[in-house]
Order: C-alpha cells, then sequence, then structure tokens
C-alpha cells in the first residue's frame, strides 16, 4: 500500500475512482441477502481471510479483508448505491458494518440483531443507498475482529462538493497486536482472568485511565511508524485529510508538524471551519481537516493517548526533503487542541427539537471487566424504545471510572453543547463523570447497536439496543 493508492488527483482522476468501482444509481435490492459465488460481482469483492501482511518493519499473521490491511478503499457517491460482495474465506462466522452510514437494518452487519452472521464458505451481498456523503468505514462487527486487520475505508463523494482543495488523502488509524502476542481473542482472555489493571494507561484529557491492552503498534494506513506511509504533494498544494480512528483501544491525538488544521467535518458531517492545531480522535471517529502544505517532508503524527507511543505518517512536498525521524518533536500536538463546542453546524443538519428525555448511565461493575449500559450488560441489553417518528434526547451519564466512544448504529445523532446544537455526529466521547446529551431523529425502524466502541468494552458488556415499537423475539427480525 503506497501513498498515491490512497490519495486522489485533482478532478479528472478523482472522477476516475468514482465511477470505476460502482454502479451509481437505482437498483433494486431483491435478492442482495442471497448471493452465491457463481453470480457475477458488481461492485467489490470483499475476501476475509487470513493472510500475512507486512507492517512495514515486520510480518504479521492476521485475518484480513482480499490479504490487504487495511482493505481496499471502497468510494460512492451520495445518493448513489454501495455494493461490496463479502466472501468468507476464514475459519469463522463474519459480517460487515457500514460504520456511520444511515443504512437500512439488513445491511447494517449487526450478527444477532439485524443479520445473521455469514458462515466460512458462505457470501453475502450487501447493498445500500448512502444518503450523505462524507468518511466512513466498514469493519466487522463479530467478536474481536475488528482488532485484526478487518476494516477498511468509505469515502462517499458530495457531488456538490462545496470544499476547494487539490487533493486528499486518506489516514486510517490503527492500533496492532494480531500475531505479536497472540490475538486479539487472547488478548480479551488475558485480560477478563485478571483483575489487575494497567494504570500506567493515563491522560488527563481522557479523564484517567486511557485503555486497556498496551498495543506494541500504532498504524497509518496499515504501516508502523519504522516504515511509514509516505503522503506525497507539492508545496502550496491545499490538501484535504479524512482521518479514520479504526482502533479497538487507542485514542489519538493528531497533529500535522509544521502547520496548522482547519477542521470542515466529523463523523462525515460538516461543520464551519475551526482552525486547530490538534485534536483528539476516539476510536469510530473521523475527522475531516484542509490545509495548505508548505516546502518540505512532514511529520504526520498520532500521539496514541496516554500510551507513550505514537502512530507516525510523513507528508512530502519536495522530493529531496529529508525525512523527518519517527520521533520528532512535534509541537503542534501541545498547542490549541480541538473541543466539541468548536464544532458548529451547518442549519441544514439541525434535528427536530426532542420530545422527551432518556439516560443512559455508563458504569462498571466491581469486577472491572463487566461494563454496563442502566446497570445492564449485552447479554440482557438495555433496550431504548422508540416510536417512529419522535426525536428524542439521549443524556449518557459516565459513572464508570473511564471514557467511552458511544456508537449509534443506523442514525446520526445532535451532539447538544451547552443549550445549542452541536454537530451531527455518530460517535462521541464520554469522560468519567462527564453527562452528554445527544439528540436522535427517530426515522429508521429497526433494532440499532448501542455500544461502546472500545472493542474491548463491548465484549465485555457494554452495548444495548434502539429499538422501535415493541421488542421482537430476539432473531425474528435476522435476515436469514
Ligand atoms: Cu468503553
Amino acid at each position: 500500500m503506497n501513498g498515491s493508492a490512497w490519495g486522489t488527483g485533482g478532478g479528472l482522476s478523482r472522477r476516475l475512482l468514482f465511477t470505476g468501482t460502482f454502479a451509481v444509481a437505482t437498483g433494486a435490492l431483491t435478492g442482495a441477502a442471497t448471493a452465491d459465488r457463481r453470480r457475477p460481482v458488481r461492485g467489490t469483492v470483499l475476501r476475509a481471510r487470513p493472510a500475512t501482511v507486512s507492517l512495514g518493519g515486520r510480518k504479521v499473521a492476521t485475518w484480513t479483508y482480499g490479504g490487504t490491511v487495511p482493505g481496499p478503499i471502497i468510494r460512492a457517491t451520495a445518493g448513489g448505491m454501495v455494493r461490496a460482495r463479502l466472501v468468507n474465506d476464514l475459519p469463522a462466522e463474519t459480517t460487515v458494518h457500514w460504520h456511520g452510514i444511515r443504512i437500512e437494518p439488513r445491511m447494517d452487519g449487526a450478527p444477532g440483531y439485524t443479520q445473521a452472521p455469514t458462515k466460512p464458505g458462505r457470501t453475502f451481498d450487501y447493498v445500500f443507498r448512502v444518503p450523505d456523503p462524507g468518511t466512513y468505514f466498514y469493519h466487522s462487527h463479530v467478536g474481536m475482529q475488528n482488532d485484526r486487520g478487518l476494516y477498511g475505508p468509505l469515502v462517499v463523494a458530495d457531488p456538490r462538493e462545496p470544499l476547494g482543495y487539490d487533493e486528499e488523502f486518506v489516514v486510517l488509524l490503527d492500533d496492532w497486536l494480531d500475531g505479536i502476542d497472540g490475538t486479539p481473542d487472547d488478548a480479551l482472555r488475558r485480560l477478563n482472568a485478571s483483575t489487575e489493571h494497567d494504570d500506567t494507561l493515563r491522560s488527563d484529557l481522557l479523564g484517567g485511565v486511557t485503555g486497556e491492552v498496551r498495543h506494541p503498534y500504532h498504524l497509518v494506513n496499515g504501516r508502523m511508524a519504522e516504515a511509514p506511509e509516505v503522503f506525497t504533494s507539492r508545496p502550496g498544494r491545499t490538501v484535504r485529510f479524512r482521518v479514520i480512528n479504526a482502533a479497538a483501544d487507542t485514542a489519538y491525538r493528531v497533529a500535522l508538524g509544521g502547520h496548522r488544521m482547519t477542521i470542515t467535518h466529523t463523523d462525515g458531517f460538516p461543520c464551519a471551519p475551526a482552525t486547530v492545531d490538534t485534536f483528539l480522535i476516539g476510536m469510530g471517529e473521523r475527522y475531516d481537516f484542509v490545509t495548505r502544505l508548505g516546502a518540505g517532508a512532514f511529520p504526520l503524527v498520532a500521539l496514541a493517548e496516554g500510551k507513550q507511543a505514537r502512530a507516525f505518517a510523513i507528508v512530502r512536498t519536495t522530493p529531496g526533503a529529508r525525512r523527518p525521524p519517527r520521533d520528532v518533536k512535534v509541537p503542534e500536538l501541545e498547542r490549541r487542541l480541538l473541543a466539541y463546542a468548536d464544532l458548529r453546524p451547518r442549519r441544514a443538519d439541525a434535528l427536530p427539537r426532542p420530545g422527551r428525555t432518556v439516560t443512559v448511565t455508563l458504569g462498571m461493575r466491581p469486577s472491572g471487566n463487566e461494563w454496563t449500559l442502566n446497570d445492564r450488560l449485552a447479554a440482557d441489553p438495555l433496550r431504548v424504545r422508540v416510536e417512529k417518528g419522535e426525536t428524542i434526547r439521549i443524556v449518557m451519564d459516565n459513572q464508570s471510572p473511564m471514557w467511552h466512544p458511544m456508537h449509534l448504529h443506523g442514525h446520526t445523532f445532535q451532539l447538544r453543547v451547552g443549550e445549542r446544537r452541536g454537530v451531527r455526529k455518530d460517535t462521541v466521547n464520554i469522560k468519567p463523570r462527564e453527562r452528554l446529551s445527544v439528540d436522535v431523529e427517530c426515522d429508521n425502524p429497526g433494532e440499532w447497536m448501542f455500544h461502546c466502541h472500545n472493542l474491548y468494552h463491548q465484549e465485555q458488556g457494554m452495548m444495548g439496543v434502539l429499538g422501535y415499537g415493541q421488542a421482537p423475539p430476539r432473531h425474528r427480525h435476522m435476515s436469514h
């Protein structure tokens, strides 16, 4: 994977990329769920399979889409379709979740909620419309698979893109342990077997302990700092960076040495431009920023918050420029940090006023290995019942000792910032002892996962449901 595969040039090549992979338009959805391998494929094939991949300085055995980490970049256009065939060549069941997309339930890849997982040797055709432009990603939603290599970027172009820029780069962040020190399942087992927690993983920004696991590597686009991804451009070009946090257990503080950054989007949705030096991105969040590049070679760093480690890439605009070393000091990391309150929404993205409020308390049981929503675990989940057409306010009250990036499927909510409307998002970080409110317009009937995007917390119970009307008998809504 090199830089050029992940960036796109100006107008022409960008258009070619958008139309090259996807049939945009019209298609009926019938039959989508009953794929077999002999049917012709339109769109992308995601062949989930074990593979040995190079992270740059090191080869690891892991699970991948198509033999690479990350999986292929999928591009579509807002209002158009995504078509992707999952071929399961793993020795385990799997699904693909399209993180942040306001999608129809049976395409959401939420096993046990909206679809049965796809068995080894079987296929599933994901065919769905993408209503909103922006930066998204896809990943397995089965067990700990998302902490292997089963993830990739999904970029939805705006056919009326208002932002002026010369080119764009996708920056996919990930914490990595698979194949180094066992598998993520081993890491979860070790965690569950222990009552000792690593209290050295601490960050004031996140209000205390930041993570469960010390991942040995932090990656940009599948590459370690020792053999970094290089984004190649030219001095004076205005570049859009699409930053995605696909990690299981790590928030990153991101900065580009020698540059300020103008934040233009979060979780796909635009905001009034906010110029800062650095931003914190939790698991499942996305930020887009634009900046005008200087001449030279610059470090793009993602500090693993509270973990004394970082992901590292290079933005090079001058061919002969000397590479900054991977431990180079980046003063921007200590300067002006983006806050949610800096993000002002477009008027067009305002949701209706909520008719009622639901409080969800985020908690931890004394074991330290069970994380709860209103004192319930995933096995017997909290179900927030809503009716189609209403808007509700969810107040998340974090009474647990750790921060949580909470993610809702099938919707984007509107953050509340004091008395005013904040931006639309689908994933939001909540610190210990913090209360944070989001408004949800209930316009997409289904049974939707509402969970912590720390994969270890998710697997340790921190998973609820936003469900419409009467609760269905478990599994009735599964597509097959
Ligand atoms: Cu959590």
